[in-house]
């Protein structure tokens, strides 16, 4: 699913499942996860995390086949998507998002977990929960909105739209939008001079930010107030006909129920 290759200090992770999309799976999650861990035992100070080289599709997000059945909360605690952020979140190392293609749903939400992003000018970044009747959970919409304006992850959310990648630098979402024969030179250069600098004072920067960003009191009837409108969401007919409506290749009829 994924090819890793270590360089000195700095680590490549390089999803390798074309055939299907790149999707968020169990699978190559797992792997993601495990070649992070890899990193962790090599002393690794900063990680590339990329498609391969040409790749129209950068990930197509969450496998669409691994979302449960109405009833069960979508992209709870253990969902393989909600690990992979937390996992980039605390990866003690930057983490570097090179994107090449389109980039849709929870890869979306990945990308912008990523500690630096540097993408093509043919990048595109989609996020999807509107187009599948999804309900996003806490964390994930946080997400967004630390790497967003409210007005464009609002915008991004509910539209569905990919939105280009020049759009998201002129708001300073993406760091830096590079001709793809200059990618991967530009982005290797970015991190061997993070990887030169002192790991200890970055790791702890990027823990420290990692707090920060997530210092947000919400009180226990404002979460379960949330709790109980997301299980509206996956409880209803319009979260079935979400999925079916992707399986079938076909445009979904929402009904508002
Ligand atoms: C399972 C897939 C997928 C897929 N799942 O190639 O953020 S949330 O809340 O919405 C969250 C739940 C989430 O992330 O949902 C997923 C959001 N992703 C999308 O909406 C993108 C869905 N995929 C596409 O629109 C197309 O696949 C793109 C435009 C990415 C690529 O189109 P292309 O014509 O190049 P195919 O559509 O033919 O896909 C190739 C194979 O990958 C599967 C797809 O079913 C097909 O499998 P088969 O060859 O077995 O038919 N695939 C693609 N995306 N998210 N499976
Ligand atoms: C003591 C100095 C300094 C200096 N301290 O002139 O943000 S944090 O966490 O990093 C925080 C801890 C912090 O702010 O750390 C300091 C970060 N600053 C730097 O990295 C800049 C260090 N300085 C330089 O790179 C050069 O001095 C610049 C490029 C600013 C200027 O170069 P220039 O050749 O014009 P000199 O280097 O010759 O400096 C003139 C005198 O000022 C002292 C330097 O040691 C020299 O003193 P002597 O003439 O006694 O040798 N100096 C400069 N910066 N941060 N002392």
């Amino acid at each position: 699913m994924i090819t890793i290759q270590i360089e000195g200090a700095i680590g490549t992770i390089t999803l390798n499942n074309d055939a299907k999309r790149n999707v968020l799976s169990e699978r190559l999650v797992d792997q993601v996860i495990e070649a992070l861990s890899v990193f962790t035992r090599h002393a690794v100070r900063c990680v590339v995390l990329r498609a391969a080289s040409g790749a129209k599709v950068w990930s197509a997000g969450h496998d669409v086949s691994e979302l449960p059945v109405g009833g069960q909360d979508p992209l709870g605690w253990r969902d393989p998507l909600r690990q992979l952020i937390r996992e980039i979140e605390n990866f003690s190392g930057p983490i570097i998002a090179m994107i090449e293609g389109s980039v849709w749903g929870g890869a979306c939400e990945t990308v912008l977990a990523c500690d630096i992003i540097i993408a093509t000018p043919d990048a595109t970044f989609a996020a999807t929960p509107a187009k599948l009747n999804v309900p996003y959970n806490v964390t994930g919409l946080l997400t967004f909105l630390n790497a967003a304006h409210i007005h464009i992850a609002k915008e991004m959310l509910f539209t569905a739209q990919p939105m280009p990648a020049d759009r998201l630098e002129r708001m300073g979402i993406i760091n830096h939008v590079i001709p793809v024969d200059n990618l991967e030179d530009y982005t290797y250069a970015m991190a061997r001079n993070i990887a030169e600098n002192a790991p200890l004072s970055i790791s702890v920067m990027k823990e420290q930010l990692r707090i920060l960003a997530g210092a947000h009191a919400m009180s226990p009837q404002s979460f379960e107030r949330i709790q109980g409108l997301r299980r509206v969401v996956y409880n209803s007919h319009d979260y079935e006909e979400g999925k079916l409506a992707f399986k079938e290749k076909r445009k979904p009829v929402f009904q508002g129920k």
